[in-house]
């Protein structure tokens, strides 16, 4: 075994992300379980962990697929002083802290896609959903949810997200120690939340556009049965994405799904 509660704690144990770690062999979904946790007033940097998960969840009551035995499955309680409206920058701080430490491993690989998936080599390896609770008009917490496949098999992915999903070992070709890697994560993660605390989003912005390619591409996005498409002009401060339609319109979009369409 790659892992264990045991070594989890010793390893995060004085982290401020991790400090406080609850493991579980199998959950339902570790989001749900932190933002109960985040209810019963959590402090911040209390993380979430699962071997597996039986309603692993997606954005827009999608699922993840979430076996046992081979993968990462993590929710983290932070409690920003962030007006809500730009509390989704958090979302982009974990895409960047992820993206950053799966490039360890498949170095000119990885990139990122609007507004929340990591790929490598075009396929999806993280999926990241941020839920957040707000106390009157702040925000009380977030729980910031992410899911990476670290060690599955190409056939073990079902039959539906085959051909857009992959994993570490699938791009590396060797089976990866997964202790290492949610400790590099934590600790990356924790440094990019503290420069967005402390510096403001500038620096994550322009850390996200340098791993995202589609600043300039023309791409079509799909919300719930809206389709849009045109050229994407910049990231928002509020994580939304700006782009200019063939009538030469500007859209502001906050949710969806994007596509880089091919010329
Ligand atoms: C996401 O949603 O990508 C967010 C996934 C967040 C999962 C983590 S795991 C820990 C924490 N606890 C939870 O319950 N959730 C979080 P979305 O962008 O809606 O993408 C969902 C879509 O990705 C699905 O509809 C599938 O097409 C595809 N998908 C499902 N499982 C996948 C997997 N393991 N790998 C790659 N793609 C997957």
């Amino acid at each position: 075994m790659d892992w264990n509660e045991e070594l989890l704690k010793k390893n995060l144990a004085g982290k401020f992300l991790g400090h406080k770690l609850y493991y579980y062999p199998e959950t339902g979904s570790t989001n749900d379980e932190a933002y109960r946790l985040g209810l019963a007033g959590a402090e911040e940097g209390t993380v979430v962990i699962a071997g597996s998960q039986t309603k692993g969840k997606g954005r827009l009551a999608r699922s993840w697929h979430s076996p046992a035995g081979s993968n990462i499955y993590t929710s983290l309680i932070l409690r920003p002083h962030l007006t809500p409206a730009v509390a989704p920058q958090i979302s982009l701080v974990a895409g960047v802290a992820v993206a950053e430490v799966l490039e360890q491993y498949c170095p000119g690989k990885v990139e990122l896609k609007w507004p929340n998936d990591v790929l490598i080599t075009g396929k999806k390896v993280c999926g990241i959903l941020a839920q957040m609770k707000m106390s009157g008009s702040a925000v009380d917490f977030v729980v910031l949810g992410i899911g990476i496949n670290v060690n599955i098999g190409a056939d073990q992915f079902p039959e539906d997200i085959r051909k857009i999903a992959t994993s570490l070992a699938v791009s590396t070709g060797r089976g990866i120690f997964r202790l290492e890697l949610i400790i590099s994560l934590y600790e990356n993660l924790a440094k990019w939340y503290k420069k967005l605390l402390q510096n403001g989003f500038a620096s994550i912005k322009e850390r996200w556009l340098s791993l995202a390619p589609m600043i300039g591409q023309n791409v079509q996005v799909m919300f719930l049965d809206e389709k849009v498409s045109g050229r994407v002009l910049d990231l928002d401060e509020d994580g939304s994405l700006i782009i200019l339609t063939a009538k030469n319109e500007k859209l502001k979009i906050s949710a969806g799904d994007a596509t880089i369409l091919k010329e």
